[in-house]
C-alpha cells in the first residue's frame, strides 16, 4: 500500500479556550489517515514561530480562515506525491515554501498541523503505534507528569504571580498508579481550597487547575504540601514544581512578585529560600525570557531541580545555543508549535539531550483532543506537562498514556524520580 501523500486539508478547529484553530488531515494513496490540530499558548514568547490570525472583527480578530487556506491552496499542492514517511524532507519543503525564520507567511499554526497529520498519517499506513514509529523500540518509558493542578498568572483570573503550581508523582512503580496519586491528591486539594477559600476556590483554570483567589505563592505551595499529606502521601511519593512564566510579571527591570517589586538578585533569593523549604523539583522560567545570565546564575547554584527553559527557548536551536554556551538551564521544554515542525522538534531535543539537559514534552494552555504530544513523550522516554487531570484536553493527554501503557503490557515502565 503506498504511504505517497494523497491529499492534505486544512480546516477550522475550536481550541480549549474557544478559539478557533488549525486542523489538518493528510491522506495517503493507502487511504491511511493522520489529523493533527494546532495548540496555542497564552503565555506566548516573541521567539515562537508565528501564529497567524486574521485581523478584522470576525471571530474577534482570532481567525485562522488564511492559515487553513494556506494549506488548501500552498501547502497541499507541494506535498502531494511525497511518501508521508519523507517526514523531513517533507517539514523542510514547508519552511521552504514559508520562506521567513518564523513561519509568519504561512503560519506556524499551520504547518505545525500538517507537519503532525503527516506523521500520524504514516504510522496509520504502516499500522504502527504512533509512540512507536516515532520512537522505534525505544518507546517503553511512560512519563513522569509534571500537573499543573494550582493555576495563576496569564492561565487565571487571580492574583498569583507565578503561573503554575504542579504536583509530581514520583513514588509509584507504573504510570497509572502514579496518576491515581495524583488524582488522590487533586480531590483533597479541591475539598481544602474549598474549606479555605470558599466554593469559587475550586474553579478551574485554562489547565484544569484550581485557580484560588490567593494573593501570595506560598499559599498554594502550602495548599499543596497539606493536601499531600492528608492524602497520605509524603515527598517519596509526591514533589512539586513551578512555572514561574517570569515574562509575565517582568517590566522595566524588575519582576511584581506578590505585590512587591523586585530586582533579578532578590528574585533569585526568593527562588532559594523557596526551593530550601519545598520539595520543588522543577522551575520553569524563573526570568524573564532574555535574561539567561540570571538563569545561568541560578542553575549554577542549585542542585536537585530542574531548571527548565521555555520561553527561554522557545524550542528553537538558536536560542537553546546561547543558553547551552552560558549553561543557563539544566532542562528545556519542548512544544512542537513553538518550533513549528516535528522535524526542528526533534533536532531540538537531540542538541538538547545530547548536551546532557533533560526535556519535558509540554502542551499548550489553549490545546484539544489531539493527543499527539503522549505518543511523543513515550518514543523520546521524557517527562510530560499536560495540565491538571481535569478538562478533557488534559484527560486526552493522560488517557492515552493509559492506553499506551496497556498496550506495552509487562514491557512498560514508569520513569518516575529517574528525570534528572
Ligand atoms: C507554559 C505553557 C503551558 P502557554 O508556559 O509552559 O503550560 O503555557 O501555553 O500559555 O505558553
Ligand atoms: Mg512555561
Amino acid at each position: 500500500m503506498s504511504s505517497r501523500i494523497a491529499e492534505v486539508r486544512g480546516a477550522l478547529a475550536l481550541d480549549s479556550r474557544g478559539s478557533p484553530t488549525v486542523k489538518a488531515r493528510v491522506v495517503t494513496e493507502g487511504g491511511a489517515v493522520g489529523t493533527a490540530i494546532a495548540p496555542s499558548g497564552a503565555s506566548k514568547s516573541v521567539k515562537e514561530a508565528v501564529e497567524l490570525r486574521d485581523g478584522g472583527t470576525r471571530w474577534a480578530g482570532r481567525g485562522v480562515g488564511i492559515a487553513i487556506a494556506n494549506i488548501n491552496e500552498v501547502i497541499a499542492p507541494r506535498l502531494k506525491g511525497i511518501d508521508a514517511r519523507e517526514q523531513r524532507f517533507i517539514d523542510r519543503a514547508m519552511i521552504a515554501l514559508d520562506g521567513t525564520p518564523d513561519k509568519s507567511r504561512l503560519g506556524g499554526n499551520a504547518i505545525v498541523a500538517v507537519s503532525l497529520a503527516v506523521a500520524k498519517a504514516a504510522a496509520a499506513q504502516l499500522n504502527v503505534p504512533l509512540y512507536s514509529y516515532l520512537g522505534g523500540v525505544r518507546s517503553r518509558v511512560l512519563p513522569t507528569p509534571f500537573m499543573n493542578v494550582i493555576n495563576g498568572g496569564a492561565h487565571a483570573g487571580n492574583e498569583l504571580s507565578f503561573q503554575e503550581f504542579m504536583i509530581v508523582p514520583v513514588g509509584a512503580d507504573a504510570f497509572s498508579e502514579a496518576l491515581r496519586i495524583a488524582v488522590e491528591v487533586y480531590y483533597v486539594l479541591k475539598a481544602y481550597l474549598k474549606e479555605k477559600y470558599g466554593k469559587g476556590a475550586v474553579n478551574v483554570g485554562d489547565e484544569g487547575g484550581f485557580a484560588p483567589p490567593m494573593r501570595r505563592n506560598e499559599e498554594a505551595l502550602e495548599a499543596l504540601m497539606q493536601s499531600i499529606k492528608r492524602a497520605g502521601y509524603s515527598e517519596s511519593h509526591v514533589l512539586l514544581g513551578i512555572d514561574a512564566a517570569a515574562s509575565q510579571f517582568y517590566s522595566n527591570g524588575s519582576y511584581l512578585v506578590d505585590g512587591r517589586e523586585l530586582s533579578a538578585g532578590e528574585l533569585r533569593d526568593l527562588y532559594l529560600e523557596v526551593l530550601s523549604r519545598y520539595p520543588i523539583v522543577y522551575l520553569e522560567d524563573p526570568y524573564e525570557e532574555g535574561d539567561f545570565a540570571s538563569f545561568a546564575e541560578l542553575t549554577s547554584r542549585v542542585k536537585r531541580a530542574l531548571i527548565v527553559g521555555d520561553d527561554l527557548y522557545s524550542t528553537n536551536l538558536k536560542y537553546l545555543r546561547r543558553g547551552l554556551e552560558v549553561r543557563a538551564t539544566n532542562a528545556a521544554l519542548l512544544k512542537v508549535n513553538q518550533a513549528g515542525t516535528l522535524s526542528e522538534s526533534i533536532d531540538f531535543y537531540e542538541l538538547a539531550r545530547g548536551s546532557g539537559l533533560r526535556v519535558v514534552v509540554s502542551h499548550r494552555s489553549g490545546d484539544s483532543e489531539d493527543s499527539f504530544i503522549a505518543d511523543l513523550a513515550v518514543a523520546l522516554g521524557s517527562p510530560i506537562k499536560t495540565g491538571a487531570p481535569a478538562r478533557g484536553e488534559r484527560t486526552a493527554k493522560y488517557n492515552r498514556l493509559l492506553e499506551i501503557e496497556e498496550e506495552l503490557g509487562g514491557t512498560a515502565e514508569y520513569l518516575g524520580s529517574n528525570f534528572v
